[in-house]
């Protein structure tokens, strides 16, 4: 696919993509709905016939996510979509981008791969860079198949399982998807850049302004607030640290952070910053950005209020899923082949044990001896004879490292990195 082709660009979602373009040529032209989609259509583009537009002409805001939602497949959760984890039977190890949930602080980012690049700049480095596309496509390319997981995946069962709502969007346990993401090392671009001894944090900015009320101690010459997540030198220069390009192959789709995203594999989805735009190098500690001291930190419960020494979260931690809908799931009696997924931020999975009657006891899952990467998940299926009658499944899954899924975890104000084994109900009739 060519990352310069216009068609490509601007108009890559048919319907969802139309109805974007219209938005915003109806507030920078001030024409009509009418007219510009007549001009849109002398224009020939070639999805013309794919339909019927909807009219959402008095539409206030633009719609925030670009790609087609299903929701068979989706729950829709603001400005977020999650992956109904029932919709990865089937479509096997890696996350079709399709089918990749979308956690979006503020909306999906439209960026012209021709105009886009991205700078590293501050104190830290002594020659500041800029990176287009076609610079970092000149630049030793690297895949790794990994996992991007919200930090907040799970959060609803701090309610429904342990009586204390955290804060925040209440996922189940889709906000995960496992892919092949190809860029280059940021390393090597920190390198380029002549990344000085004295170092201390990286702070990678995406395009989005989060909001100029959230200051940060790096004193952003544009207004600030964008949306953006520090990482210590340590972790930015390690080798898995990329900046990626392509998602299965294929370029980025905007919703994912097109043209150019951050991978930090096993650290929580924020530290993936999609639509980077800028790479800022300092001398001294970001000691307040948003989404590192306030956002993405461990308070309330036994942690306490938000200090400067609060926990900072970096990696992800031990889950398993069911590919059977939630809040429950129903069956016809008779013989079911029960499959679900388990991941670590930290290895891969050693085994995974499956109880159909609320934990009394408990069988070993047959793991499917493809995939299960590191830090990415691993498949998983066992039988189970489904008789009349209510039932609580659970799965728990050890990986490499020895880390065991725990029955409970202790409570945070903002529901982070629920790692507790969950309660799945079903009823067969
Ligand atoms: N620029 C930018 N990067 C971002 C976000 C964002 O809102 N803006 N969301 C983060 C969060 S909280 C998560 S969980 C992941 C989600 O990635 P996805 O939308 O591709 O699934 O992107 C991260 N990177
Ligand atoms: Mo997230």
């Amino acid at each position: 696919m060519n990352f310069n082709d216009p068609m490509r660009n601007e108009f890559l979602y048919d319907q969802d993509r139309l109805e974007r373009h219209i938005w915003k040529q109806e507030r920078e032209t001030g024409l009509t709905r009418r007219d510009i989609l007549k001009k849109f259509l002398a224009a020939g583009a070639a999805f013309a016939a794919a339909g019927t537009f909807v009219d959402r002409a008095s539409a206030q805001t633009p719609p925030t996510i670009l790609k087609p939602i299903d929701p068979a497949k989706f729950w829709d959760r603001g400005t977020n979509r999650e992956t109904r984890f029932e919709a990865f039977k089937g479509t096997g190890y890696l996350t079709p981008a399709s089918l990749f949930f979308v956690r979006n602080h503020t909306s999906t980012q439209i960026l012209s791969a021709s105009t886009w690049s991205v700078s590293i700049e501050g104190p830290g480095v002594a020659n500041p860079r800029t990176f287009t596309l076609e610079d970092l496509a000149a630049l030793p390319q690297v895949s790794q198949i990994r996992a991007i997981e919200c930090a907040g995946n799970g959060r609803s069962f701090y309610s429904s399982q342990q009586g204390t709502a955290g804060a925040g969007t209440a996922w189940y346990l889709g906000a995960i998807g496992v892919g092949k993401w190809t860029g280059v090392r940021l390393s090597d671009l920190l390198d380029l850049a002549g990344i000085k001894s004295s170092a201390v944090d990286v702070i990678p900015e995406g395009n989005d302004v989060f909001s100029t009320a959230n200051n940060t101690n790096y004193a952003p010459t544009d207004g600030g607030g964008r949306v953006n997540r520090p990482l210590s030198k340590e972790r930015a220069t390690d080798s898995d640290v990329l900046v990626v390009t392509h998602y299965n192959d294929e370029p980025l789709l905007p919703d994912h952070g097109f043209p150019a995203r951050l991978l930090v594999p096993g650290w929580i989805g924020i530290a993936n910053i999609k639509w980077l735009r800028r790479i800022i190098v300092t001398e001294s500690p970001v000691i307040n950005s948003y989404f590192n001291s306030t956002q993405y930190t461990f308070i309330g419960g036994n942690y306490g209020p938000l200090t400067n020494s609060s926990i900072r979260l970096g990696s992800q931690v031990v889950k398993s899923a069911f590919e059977l809908p939630l809040p429950s799931a129903s069956f016809a009696p008779g013989l079911k082949l029960i499959t679900g997924r388990s991941w670590s931020a930290h290895g891969t999975i050693a085994r995974v044990d499956v109880s159909f009657d609320d934990g009394v006891t408990w069988k070993r899952a047959v793991l499917k001896n493809t995939g299960n990467e590191p830090q990415a998940w691993a498949e998983w299926q066992i039988q189970w004879t489904a008789k009349a009658g209510s039932y609580v499944f659970k799965a728990r899954a050890t990986d490499s490292l020895g880390n065991i899924q725990p029955d409970t975890t202790p409570f945070n104000t903002n529901g982070y990195l629920f790692d507790a084994v969950v309660r799945h109900p079903v009823t067969v009739a």
